[in-house]
């Protein structure tokens, strides 16, 4: 099958592309800064470009990757959250309609459209409270992903993802920047002290390389106008996440909590139920040991 991934160079276009090429599929993929072969150089929110890759590729499937996924930087400029993430998937979804196309499309959103939950998994028909525009913008797809099936029968699902980690992750992202500093203390070039932000909330955690097979069964096997969580299904509080990879250190290391990493809002508690994706066939296979363990090693062998 011919496969589109855009965003395939961000953080988990490159693991998903790797899955896919050993699923034997031809992987094609779209980025604003890159080309080749393979590689498509285009902006998502040119219609007529768009059309164009899709009119030559006739992808089967499309996963939809590319955003503006940072938390922080949608409150910074929320315009640019919301053209990325929602005009640029409805340019998307328009250009399959207009095309008459049976391409599954894979939307891929986030557990912060749940927002703010009352501490049980939630699952995919749980109240929706974003607390953050990203988490809106992403909503809002969810939303679109709908109408365009029940108004257009057109073959999409919407994801999603609860917190993915693994290495070669933005280093902003709080598993990797307290690996860093790990790796920045064993190496003598901070002091024995790691900053933390709010390290009391309790997330879910999945293997970047367990959460893109869960893409893959997804589009096989997903039903059109359906959403599905990628989640682990069980929670673990940030101390705990430090308690983890701080034990994987020799160095005797100190935790010092610095307002200043506190986001403007956060969620306390988010879990998501995975019993509608396990129904599918997915089983999360990584252990978070080992995922916190890798992101070390990574950091611990290179320094950005
Ligand atoms: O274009 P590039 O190569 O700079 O790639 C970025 C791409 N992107 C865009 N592509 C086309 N048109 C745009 N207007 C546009 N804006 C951004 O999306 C970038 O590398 C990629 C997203 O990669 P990451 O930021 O590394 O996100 P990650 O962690 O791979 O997340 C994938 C999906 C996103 O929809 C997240 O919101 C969700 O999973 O969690």
């Amino acid at each position: 099958m011919k496969i589109l991934i855009t965003g395939i160079n961000g953080f988990v276009g490159s693991y998903l592309r790797e899955h896919l090429l050993q699923q034997k599929q031809k992987v094609f993929g779209t980025s604003r800064s890159y080309s080749d072969k393979f590689v498509f150089n285009t902006d998502l929110m040119d219609k007529q470009n768009l059309k164009e890759i899709i009119i030559s590729l006739k992808p089967d499937i499309i996963f939809h990757l590319a955003a503006q996924s940072s938390v922080k930087k949608s409150w910074e400029d929320k315009y640019k959250t919301f053209q990325t993430n929602f005009f640029a998937t409805l340019t998307l979804l328009e250009t399959i309609k207009e095309l008459e196309l049976s391409t599954r499309v894979v939307t891929i959103g986030s557990a912060e459209e749940y927002g703010i939950t009352n501490g049980s998994p939630v699952t995919e028909d749980s109240f929706m409270n974003p607390i953050n525009p990203y988490g809106l913008s992403k909503m809002a797809v969810g939303y679109l992903v709908k109408q365009f099936f029940s108004a257009y029968q057109l073959n999409v699902v919407h994801i999603r993802a609860f917190p993915h980690i693994g290495p070669g992750q933005n280093s902003t992202f709080v598993t990797q920047d307290f690996s860093k500093q790990i790796a920045l203390i064993e190496r003598g070039e901070q002091e024995a002290r790691i900053n933390v932000g709010n390290i009391d909330v309790i997330r879910d955690f999945t293997d970047v390389r367990d959460v893109v097979k869960a893409y893959w069964i997804v589009a096989m096997n997903g039903r059109a106008g359906e959403i599905y969580n990628v989640s682990s299904g069980e929670g673990i509080s940030l101390k705990d996440i430090l308690k983890i990879l701080v034990g994987y250190s020799k160095k005797s290391i100190t935790v010092n909590v610095d307002p200043q990493k506190f986001r403007p809002a956060d969620i306390p508690i988010l879990i998501g139920s995975n019993h509608k994706l396990k129904a599918l066939g997915w089983e999360k296979e990584i252990p978070i040991e080992k995922t916190l363990l890798d992101i070390l090693d990574q950091y611990r062998s290179k320094l950005e």
